[in-house]
């Protein structure tokens, strides 16, 4: 691996003119043509945009799999390599991105002109892989790109959902979910690898039996097998060569069909086990919590964790090892605890099946997994009911029951006498019913476990893993999160991106934080201020034309874009950014001369579908967007939007046009954020409390360019334990009461009174996220953000500055981290230096 860039124009002389491999624009055209005739089997006069797409994606996936090959390669020969373990990846559409860290935008463009195509409208017509939630999964796709990029030996693994996160469609105000069919056209890029497939036993019974050199041993009998399909798709980094793998597993039916079965009459239960074994990879649970009880959520878990194993082993024999060196050929990141059983399964196929002695199978087992914790959200620690584990996975329990034993015996002697402590640390939560806690197997199980802020880390050892850091100071340390700069700023952004590199020059692409801070120089460039303002004002145009494409409403784009755009919850407060709306209007109203700039206000995000108040947050904005913009008083002043169906894509078009950046989340239940990164990285500014990694974007962008608002962590806690009356805000604050009391009023909701109930209930009865406390200072943050809103120059300035000190929040900046002091592995450079651009 030589870190070369793919060669960029029809002069350069080492260029390989081969059909499949070739960067010239002819060679590109040829390919294209030749795939649309043998791939997709269509002559040009009668292709379709998606035939014309798919030629051209295997076309650039062409490009990919000479690289591919060579990554596979080295991986099988690299000292280590890092296994990314996550039951969920948002990795966005693969086009656009692949033909920019190969490096061939130009040619291509060139390419597909001489066809008389467009690329950019090739490139937009790619759907979104959605195996994702949220920001979790797109976490994890933006550090295979780092990954790649650093040019680290890397594996994605997770699972090849059938049905990804659904679509979001509104309908009268109400979110509705429509089934995602991203496979509907087929995938152009997976690679289907039948031959690399696992057995996965699920249910049963285990027994006991004597081996026949007379050791006591233990075998698991199931109730039946699946079978796990490799399906892989090629990450490409940065301008080098080495791609990283994304291996997803499918779950098949060992026999297609039962014979049997089939031959005694019984048609349909014939293939009633195939049916049954499908389903585990069939759809993505939608829910921003974890779901006891439900069985196949755990089969999942279970299936991918034990595919992948099962995978690492193999690749790890065929490079000549053995399975007592499993450790030090892979580092294992469980990303938060979805994959947290493979700390069981990987001790149950080191002991029942390769015969190692437990207490080396737990050594190597430790050094092998670290934990990612991404919530501090009590409900939405997972743990299992005893009895549903026990029926789905009956061997892993009787293992967690060991590794219990033998942790809690080294607890006792730790603190001995303190029962209270040691049933705070149990595996097994011993209330009225049984639960096995699958933090405390991770954290058990792991040599580091890591938070994704530094806020997060630090209240994370206070509370929901305080017990753990008492015991393992020396495995907790902080990674604050990141966001690939190649598809938030480059991919996403060009204009802005093209004003750094001129300003700059491209280093920072792959090495933002020391590189990108020359921008710093140019904020009082009047020249360069204007020009960043003219690429903002595209970038807003653009999602002007596709909010009225998609909704109808027409925006201007000479307004404040105020954008929320996450899921719906009540902890991210999009309701408290909607109380300021109302006051908005009603201040318009009353003061028709207010000195205020116009205001686009955008939301996006879809609601769990189970979550009916984060569903009526929904309804609420749509209901407030459906007064306000078609009343002429306000007219240009005030718009309110709600972008139908969130995801990557979207927010490729999202965060460029973004001037004001919501994150407003009630202080300590934001883990991270990673959104607040991209909006950052894109020259808008922060209105946001002191949750998650807003503390450090603050810090790194200056106070004084980041609109604070709200109560810390502290203060709600301690605001908490006094007793808070929210009823109490609404009782003192006249403006407040009046927004309240319109909502009550059913202005909103064309005469009806009781709609918002349950949301106004909550505020004033409880408000468990603390919006009536933070209100004020909201208010006050927001009417900062409009005033300097007016002062064009001095905004301009900081939104640059935001930029140019937004660096250190570059994924390559966690990945290294990770490198460094958790998976301690090199880089696939022959110099042996960690990554790319590496100072
Ligand atoms: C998110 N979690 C955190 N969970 O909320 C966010 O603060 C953080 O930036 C991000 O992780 C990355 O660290 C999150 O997205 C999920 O989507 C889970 C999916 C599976 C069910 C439970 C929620």
């Amino acid at each position: 691996m030589n870190g070369r860039h793919p060669p960029k124009s029809d002069e350069n002389p080492i260029v390989r003119e081969d059909l499949r491999t070739g960067l010239t624009a002819e060679a590109i055209k040829n390919d294209i043509l030749e795939n649309l005739v043998y791939v997709q089997a269509r002559i040009p006069k009668i292709a379709t945009r998606n035939d014309w797409y798919m030629a051209l994606a295997y076309t650039v996936r062409d490009r990919l799999l000479e690289r591919w090959g060579m990554a596979i390669e080295s991986l099988q020969q690299s000292s280590r390599a890092v296994c990314y373990l996550s039951a969920e990846f948002l990795p966005g559409p693969h086009l656009g991105n692949a033909i920019l860290n190969l490096g061939m935008y130009e040619q291509t463009k060139e390419a597909t002109a001489r066809l008389g195509l467009d690329l950019d409208a090739l490139i937009s017509h790619e759907g979104e892989p959605g195996l994702g939630n949220g920001e979790l999964g797109r976490l994890a796709a933006c550090f295979l790109d780092s990954l790649a990029t650093l040019e680290i030996p890397t594996i994605g693994y997770g699972i090849r959902y059938e049905f990804g996160i659904f679509d979001q469609e509104i309908h009268d105000g109400w979110q509705r979910e429509v089934t995602d069919k991203w496979l509907a056209f087929g995938n152009p890029w997976e690679i289907v690898r039948p031959e690399i497939a696992y057995y996965v036993p699920l249910g049963g019974y285990t027994e006991t039996y004597y081996d026949r050199l007379g050791r006591f041993r233990v075998r698991w009998v199931p109730e039946r097998v699946v079978k796990g399909i490799a399906h892989d798709t090629p990450i490409p980094g940065y301008h080098v060569e080495n791609v990283a793998l994304l291996r997803l597993w499918k779950s098949e039916a060992c026999e297609s069909f039962d014979f049997q079965a089939f031959n005694e009459g019984d048609y349909y239960g014939a293939v009633e086990d195939k049916v049954a074994s499908e389903t585990i990879s069939k759809v993505l649970y939608p829910n921003d919590e974890p779901i006891p009880g439900k069985e196949l959520r755990l089969s999942q878990q279970f299936f991918f964790v034990s595919c992948s194993l099962q995978d690492m082993i193999r690749v790890h024999r065929l490079g000549g090892g053995v399975p007592a060196t499993f450790d030090r050929r892979y580092a294992v990141q469980l990303n938060d605890t979805h994959p947290a059983i493979a700390v069981a399964e990987l001790m149950r196929l080191l002991v029942d099946k390769q015969r190692i002695d437990w207490e080396r199978a737990w050594e190597i087992t430790r050094n092998t997994f670290s934990y990612t914790n991404h919530t501090l959200l009590p409900e939405a620690l997972e743990k299992w009911p005893l009895p549903l584990f026990r029926k789905v996975l009956p061997r892993h329990l009787e293992i967690i029951f060991e590794i219990n034993r033998r942790f809690l015996e080294d607890v006792r002697l730790t603190y001995p006498g303190d029962s209270e402590r040691l049933r705070r640390l149990s595996l097994i939560e011993e209330a009225d019913d049984r639960y096995v806690r699958m933090a405390n197997l991770a954290a058990v199980g792991s040599h580091a476990i890591n938070g994704v802020a530094a806020l997060h880390t630090d209240l994370l050892k206070e509370t929901v893993m305080r017990d753990f850091y008492e015991l393992y100071p020396e495995r907790f340390l902080n990674v604050t999160n990141g966001v690939s700069p190649r598809r938030w700023m480059l991919l996403c952004n060009p204009g802005m991106s093209g004003l750094i590199t001129d300003a700059v020059g491209e280093n920072w692409v792959c090495n933002s934080q020391d590189s990108i801070a020359g921008l710093e120089s140019f904020a009082d460039d009047g020249a360069f201020r204007e020009a960043w303002r003219k690429v903002k004002q595209g970038n807003k145009m653009e999602l002007a034309r596709h909010i009225s494409e998609r909704t109808g409403i027409v925006v201007n784009p000479e307004s404040l874009f105020d954008i929320q755009v996450k899921r719906i919850h009540e902890y991210k407060r999009q309701h408290l950014n909607a109380l300021h709306i109302i006051s908005l209007y009603i201040r318009l109203k009353r003061t028709p001369s207010l000195d205020v700039p116009p205001r686009t206000v955008i939301f996006g995000g879809k609601a769990a579908p189970g979550y009916a108040r984060a569903k009526l947050i929904i309804k609420f904005i749509n209901s407030i967007a459906d007064v306000v913009n078609i009343d002429p008083d306000v007219a240009d002043r005030l718009k309110v939007v709600f972008f139908p169906d969130f995801n990557v894509k979207n927010g490729q078009l999202i965060y460029p046009a973004a001037d004001l950046s919501e994150q407003i989340s009630t202080a300590g239940k934001e883990a991270s954020g990673t959104g607040n990164m991209k909006f950052s990285l894109n020259g808008a500014l922060t209105i946001g409390t002191l949750d998650g990694a807003n503390v450090e974007i603050r810090e790194a962008v200056g106070p004084e360019n980041f609109l604070v608002f709200g109560l810390t962590a502290r203060e709600v806690t301690d605001l908490k334990m006094r007793g808070y009356r929210p009823w109490e805000s609404y009782e003192q604050n006249e403006e407040l009461r009046e927004i309240i009391d319109l909502v009550r009023s059913g202005f909103f909701s064309r005469g009806d009174r009781d709609l918002f109930e349950p949301l106004v209930n909550e505020l004033l009865s409880r408000d468990e996220y603390c919006l009536l406390a933070d209100y004020p200072s909201y208010l006050e943050a927001q009417e900062k953000a409009g005033k300097a809103y007016l002062v064009q120059g001095q905004w301009l300035r900081m939104s640059i500055l935001n930029v140019a000190r937004m660096g250190g929040f570059s994924s390559d900046r966690s990945i290294r981290e990770y490198l460094d002091h958790i998976w301690k592995v090199d880089s696939l450079k022959a110099s042996g230096s960690r990554g790319n651009g590496r100072p």
